[in-house]
């Protein structure tokens, strides 16, 4: 791995949120693709957190402190990921939130962004979204895809909600994603399409609207 996004993975597990920002800066100076910077970088970084907050070695605090730590190099990194070609007619249209009492926004954004730099139309509706919210910007905003994301083994039942409703109305297809949820899950629910990535959700994303 360069040694660079060796480097951000690190800054993420120890929370140097003072030198994040000079070695994201590093990255695109280097022209390390941003996309593989902050999924080889970030991403496992703040896994590593993640699993030490789940194995009780480090506690909330610490875990904020790694997600700010992500979230700043991510507002360098994300800005610099290449856009499709202008001026080309759009991919399809997406809806895109965070499911109700789920606040996890990182990997929502992520794919929001590769979609929008892929040229899909994103609407994102941020986090903690109520499912009548999803249902009624369906109606309103007409998208091609909903797509959902659950942080949290105890938010993924609002993903089967949604699912069953928007199906029911036939006014979109489903996409489903986030850290627990599984290909598996996705079948048994009835969504779509589902993807463990953003790239692999950009790719599903221009498979759905094909069909
Ligand atoms: C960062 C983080 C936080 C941050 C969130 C900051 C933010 N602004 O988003 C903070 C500190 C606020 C936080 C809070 C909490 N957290 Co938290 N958090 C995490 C952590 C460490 C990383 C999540 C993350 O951002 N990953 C990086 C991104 C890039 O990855 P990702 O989200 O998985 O997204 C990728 C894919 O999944 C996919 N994807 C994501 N969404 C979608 C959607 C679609 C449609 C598709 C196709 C793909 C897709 O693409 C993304 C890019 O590759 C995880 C651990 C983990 N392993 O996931 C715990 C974790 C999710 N949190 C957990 C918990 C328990 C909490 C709290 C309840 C803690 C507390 N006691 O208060 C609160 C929840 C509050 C709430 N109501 O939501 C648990 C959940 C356990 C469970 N029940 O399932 C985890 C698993 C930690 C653990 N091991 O215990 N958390």
């Amino acid at each position: 791995m360069d040694d660079v996004i060796e480097r951000l993975k690190n800054a993420v597990i120890n929370y140097d949120i003072d030198c994040v920002k000079d070695i994201a800066q590093e990255v695109l100076e280097k022209g390390i693709d941003p996309i593989k910077a902050i999924e080889q970088g970030l991403g496992e970084g703040i896994k590593t957190v993640g699993k030490r907050f789940g194995d009780g070695e480090i506690f909330l605090p610490e875990l904020i402190m790694g997600a700010e730590t992500m979230k700043t190099a991510m507002a360098v990194l994300e800005p610099a990921i290449p856009a499709g070609s202008p001026g080309r007619t759009t991919a399809g249209k997406v809806l895109i939130g965070t499911v109700l009492d789920d606040i996890h926004e990182i990997g929502k954004n992520l794919v929001a962004t590769l979609l929008s730099a892929n040229g899909f139309e994103v609407v994102d509706l941020g986090v903690n979204v109520p499912n009548e919210k999803f249902i009624q910007s369906v109606k309103d905003a007409k998208p091609n895809i909903v797509a959902l994301s659950a942080l949290m083994t105890t938010t993924m039942p609002h993903m089967a909600e949604v699912v069953k409703q928007v199906s029911a109305s036939q006014g979109a297809k489903t996409m489903i994603g986030g850290a627990p949820v599984t290909e598996d899950f996705a079948k048994k629910i009835g969504a779509s399409g589902y993807s463990g990535d953003a790239s692999g959700a950009v790719t599903k994303a221009k498979e759905l609207v094909k069909k």
